[in-house]
């Protein structure tokens, strides 16, 4: 196996800035960085240490450009699960993860680690599904039936030959494919899956649709890049902000697309665009998720309260001497952006590593 000078170059700098930032004397260093080039002459790879990897997991969300909930980069769960061989040890760990996460409601930002690829890039695990949690969504006769954002994936699930009950809200089954072989899937436990049902605080929003969302968003099908490893599974979660569920995925109209029902139960005038019923009707769709998760326990933070923590991450960052990067258009809120000091800054949306990287989609 050839010495790569890409790969020496990369845990190079990756061990030199986490082990500076964790305060570890100059000579840990130098002595690490002995081991790195050993290993790397004797098999073309190297392994993380837990310290590594954790701190590398926790530089990743630091410098997610698109996330606004950074300021809590340093308080997260690492979980090490690079000892699972095989899909049911990485169904079982996924299920430990949605557990600690879920906390009851009282959410708790965590990642779990798969297996790294190999040099030549295959994948020893690798998650299928886009969230671990998240609603299927079929295409009937009187249109689709649950989360059009799930059409592909369910039909795949559905090929594997699991079966959902047809609401709009059937939790989707855990795809896992082990060393690139056919993917095997595991249904989560109901008592694992906490959800929220919806109602505003004062008026009748959904009539007889019975609206829902569950408690934690765990994305699955990003990579975790560290030190020039990558880890092809690594998902990871915090808690929701109200608009990516009131002002995203039930208002889209490539999505639930509640707005003209909301409208309607709100009895507003919905002849002329110039009467902002849309805008109010989503207005109160977001008070309803606030309102919701805020009654049933489940932690959510809301736009406004989410850019001042930003702001504070900004400040902290300065003061650490690091450029906060970032993508504008995800940042800013999809709800009121200009009353938020985010719409009025500039980001560079400049990749640092580590990081997390969309990968293509193992089917499609
Ligand atoms: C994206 C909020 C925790 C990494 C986002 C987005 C929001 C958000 C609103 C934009 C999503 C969208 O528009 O679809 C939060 C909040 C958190 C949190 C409130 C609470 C603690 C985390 C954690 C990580 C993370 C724990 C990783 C360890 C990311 C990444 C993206 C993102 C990589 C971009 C996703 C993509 O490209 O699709 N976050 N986040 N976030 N967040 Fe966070
Ligand atoms: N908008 C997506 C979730 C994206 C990530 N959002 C977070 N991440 N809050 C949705 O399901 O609506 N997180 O790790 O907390």
């Amino acid at each position: 196996c050839p010495f790569s000078e890409a790969l020496y170059k990369e845990a190079e700098a990756f061990v030199r800035t986490s082990r500076g930032e964790l305060g570890m004397p100059a000579a840990d260093v130098e002595k690490r960085l002995g081991q790195l080039e050993e290993s790397l002459r004797r098999e073309g790879n190297y392994s993380h240490t837990f310290e590594e990897l954790e701190h590398g997991a926790k530089m990743a969300w630091r410098n997610a450009n698109r996330c606004i909930g950074r300021l809590f980069w340093n308080r997260m769960r690492v979980f090490d699960e690079r000892g699972c061989e095989t899909e049911r040890q990485a169904f079982e760990a996924l299920l430990r993860h949605i557990e600690f996460a879920t906390n009851g409601g009282e959410i708790r930002p965590a990642i779990t680690i798969f297996k790294p690829a190999n040099p030549d890039g295959s994948e020893p695990i690798r998650i299928w599904n886009h969230q671990l949690i998240r609603y299927a969504g079929y295409e009937t006769e009187n249109g689709i039936v649950g989360d059009p954002a799930s059409v592909t994936f369910t039909k795949v699930c559905l090929e594997l030959g699991w079966r959902g009950e047809g609401t709009p809200f059937d939790v989707l089954p855990l795809v896992i494919q082990a060393n690139g072989q056919k993917p095997r899937w595991f249904r989560i436990p109901d008592e694992l899956v906490l959800e929220v049902p919806l109602s505003h605080p004062t008026e009748d929003l959904f009539g007889s649709f019975s609206a829902k969302w569950y408690a934690v968003p765990i994305i699955s099908d990003m990579a975790l890049t560290i030190g020039g490893i990558r880890y092809p599974a690594a998902p990871f979660n915090g808690w929701y902000m109200e608009t990516e569920i009131g002002a995203r995925n039930l208002a889209d109209e490539f999505r639930y697309d509640l707005i003209p029902l909301v409208a309607e139960q709100l009895g507003l005038d919905t002849s002329s665009h110039s009467t902002l019923w849309k805008d109010r009707a989503l207005l109160e769709l977001n008070v309803a998720v606030l309102h919701s998760f805020r009654q049933a326990g489940v932690s959510i933070v809301d736009h406004h309260t989410a850019a001042q923590q930003f702001k504070m991450f900004q400040r902290n960052e300065e003061k650490e001497g690091r450029e906060v990067t970032g993508r504008w258009s995800w940042l800013i809120p999809p709800l009121s952006p200009a009353l938020t000091h985010i719409f009025h800054s500039t980001f560079e949306d400049k990749t640092v590593l580590p990081g997390f990287l969309s990968q293509k989609r193992p089917y499609e």
